[in-house]
């Protein structure tokens, strides 16, 4: 009795007495120290907001059978904030559970919570409500952007304190900013008011870290005192060597590379990424080998559900694609690849990784065709989709401006006067962000497309309508064009008229869908799908019914572009005839077996004569870019 009260006293005592839970920095060996021992860790990232809630301990437990001892997670502000001061955590955004998963399978963590974070998500994760001061400066001093970044920090950050290795959790060390050194602002007055904010919610011990390109033009401006320093790079074959710049910023301390490039990203038009399986493990054998810590960016991507995925600009404007696969090691549905055993077999060289079978792939379901019916013309829905008064403006007005951050905006004019020739609609300032449907009277005439596609010839007659259905195609999330404001940017013309009066709906899709509209008012279907033509903007419809739940693919064959929920889940962008992906993932999560499955599509140019709607048991991301 008495032994068992010692121990327990003993026990009580031990951290105050041992100074553990501890984890810091040995800047004599060189190495993390994690309760006094020399500690390493092999990482991986994981990002909980693009993968359906219910499959997260999923993911997780097979990154810990791959021999991981932590994990990367950034935090999306925008995912959390969808506007100002109001905050989301609950579902696929409880960030929390997702937390408490890592501490249930005993996985470390590294957390990135920005407040910026790049990651090919909308504005890098910036909430474009910023937006409303057109004139803000964003990662910078700017007062505004300021207060509300600590508004934000104010909520998050003490959700993480209780969480740190150091009192008790899980969390190891925190990410200040992103890759800073690649923002041209180089503000270091941003980056210490960061730091002080972090120090004050998480306290002194923490160890917070930067990340940056491995390159001393880049830790120029992407590190500051009290700010381990540590770099990310792909694989090269001389780990050394890629690591010279971090020593040079940050001469003593463990070596660190915290995006270790596993695959790449795909943009809509170009050709899907791959990286072989024998150089990511080869390149991690060779960070391994010289004792560095690192973290595999990515280890499951996911999928871009919704209208969350970013944009790169380099010259020109690149949306990123539905699918996240990033040709990781657990693919967007969470099945381990050649390449997650490539990696476990270098792990197993250096430590020990979990006995047993890394889980196989999933069940995958070929659900067969479903026929799809057209419901209506969008512009004959917008009782429905725009319920709203619109707004009535002389000139048109950004997504930011009527305060619409994600889908599509119609734009309409009346023709003030006959157009019997084929005479171009089109913005000579390029501002077309990002891409217009262009219909007059219901007739459907072409796209304008940022970058590319400047014009598009109409006929009409006095008093019709020019509508301009204008979609956001992502924000860009990297680099200093992140100010990506949405929708006409500027005026449009007509021949040498510029085009005045309009008339603006912001369309809200994902609301009554996710009310079961347009399956739950089937006589309004009849009703509207008079017009039989399959082009412009409209949006179809169509039930599944299945007996087994399983994730599936959906290919929408001779479709071309557009956005598609099941009952009432946005599963994302497509864009066959431009790919490279042609299919998107269907969780099982969001399917029933006990009622049909409600198949909703908004097609904006071309739908098929016979709109029908494909399930498949495997994925297509590398179709053949077709130049449309
Ligand atoms: C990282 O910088 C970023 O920190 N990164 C990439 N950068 C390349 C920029 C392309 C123009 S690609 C994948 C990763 C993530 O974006 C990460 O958030």
């Amino acid at each position: 009795m008495l032994a068992g009260a010692l121990v327990l006293v003993v026990g009580s005592l031990y951290p105050l007495v041992s100074g553990y839970p501890s984890f810091t920095i040995d800047y004599n060996r060189d190495c993390f120290l994690k309760d006094g021992q020399c500690f390493r860790y092999i990482s991986g990232s994981i990002h909980y907001f693009r993968i359906p809630s219910a499959y997260w301990k999923d993911r997780l437990l097979k990154m810990y059978m791959t021999g991981l001892n932590a994990v990367q997670v950034y935090v999306p502000w925008n995912f959390h904030e969808p506007q100002p001061g109001v905050y989301n955590f609950r579902g696929d955004h409880d960030l929390e559970h997702f937390l408490n998963l890592t501490m249930e399978l005993g996985l470390l963590v590294i957390m990135r919570p920005g407040p910026y974070i790049c990651a090919e998500w909308d504005m890098g994760g910036l909430p474009a409500w910023l937006l409303h001061k057109k004139d803000i400066r964003l990662r910078a001093s700017d007062p505004d952007y300021l207060n509300a970044v600590d508004s934000w920090l104010s909520v998050l950050l003490p959700k993480l304190r209780p969480r740190l290795y150091n009192n008790g959790g899980n969390i190891i060390s925190v990410q200040v900013e992103n890759e800073y050194g690649s923002f041209l602002a180089c503000d270091y007055g941003y980056m210490r008011h960061l730091h002080t904010t972090f120090r004050l919610y998480l306290g002194d011990d923490v160890v917070l870290f930067t990340t940056d390109g491995s390159g001393d033009s880049y830790l120029k401006c992407g590190t500051l005192q009290d700010l381990y320093a540590t770099v990310d790079f792909g694989p090269v074959g001389n780990a050394t060597k890629a690591f010279e710049p971090m020593r040079r910023f940050q001469p003593r301390g463990p070596l660190v590379n915290s995006e270790y490039y596993t695959g790449w990203l795909d943009y809509w038009k170009e050709k899907h990424a791959v990286v072989s399986a024998d150089r990511v493990s080869q390149g991690l054998e060779a960070i391994l080998e010289i004792g560095a810590n690192v973290n595999m960016y990515m280890f499951e991507g996911g999928t871009n559900f919704g209208f969350w995925s970013g944009a790169d600009f380099s010259g020109v404007y690149k949306p990123i694609t539905t699918s996240y696969d990033y040709d990781a090691p657990l693919t967007e549905a969470g099945d381990p690849t050649d390449k997650l055993l490539a990696i476990r077999s270098v792990i197993r060289k250096f430590q020990p990784v979990p006995e047993g079978p890394i889980p196989p792939p999933t069940q995958k379901y070929a659900y067969g065709l479903v026929a799809l019916n057209k419901v209506g013309d969008l512009v004959d829905l917008l009782d429905i989709l725009s319920p709203d008064n619109p707004i009535v403006t002389p000139y048109p007005v950004t997504f930011e401006d009527a305060k619409q951050y994600f889908g599509f905006m119609l734009y309409r004019t009346r023709l003030t006067g006959d157009v019997p020739d084929q005479t171009p609609v089109s913005s000579n300032v390029n501002g077309v962000h990002d891409r217009a449907y262009i219909s007059v009277s219901g007739t459907f005439y072409g796209v304008l497309e940022r970058d590319s596609l400047k014009n598009v010839n109409v006929t009409g007659k006095e008093g019709q309508w020019l509508d301009v259905l204008v979609e956001n195609m992502g924000r860009i999330n990297y680099g200093s064009d992140l100010k990506d404001f949405k929708g006409i940017i500027g005026n449009l013309t007509l021949g040498n008229d510029l085009l005045e009066n309009w008339v603006v709906y912001p369309l809200n899709l994902d609301g009554p869908i996710s009310q079961g509209w347009p399956h739950i008012m089937s006589d309004r279907v009849l009703k509207t799908s008079q017009t039989k033509n399959t082009t412009g903007p409209a949006i179809y419809s169509g039930t599944l019914s299945i007996t087994d739940i399983g994730d599936t693919y959906l290919k929408l064959p001779k479709w071309s572009k557009g956005q598609v929920w099941i009952n009432g889940f946005n599963l994302g962008r497509y864009w066959p005839v431009r790919g490279p992906q042609v299919t998107l993932y269907v969780p099982g999560t969001i399917l029933s077996s006990s009622q049909v499955n409600n198949i909703t599509v908004l097609e904006l140019e071309n739908a098929p004569d016979r709109p029908i709607a494909m399930f498949l048991d495997k994925p297509i991301l590398n179709g053949t870019y077709v130049g449309k």
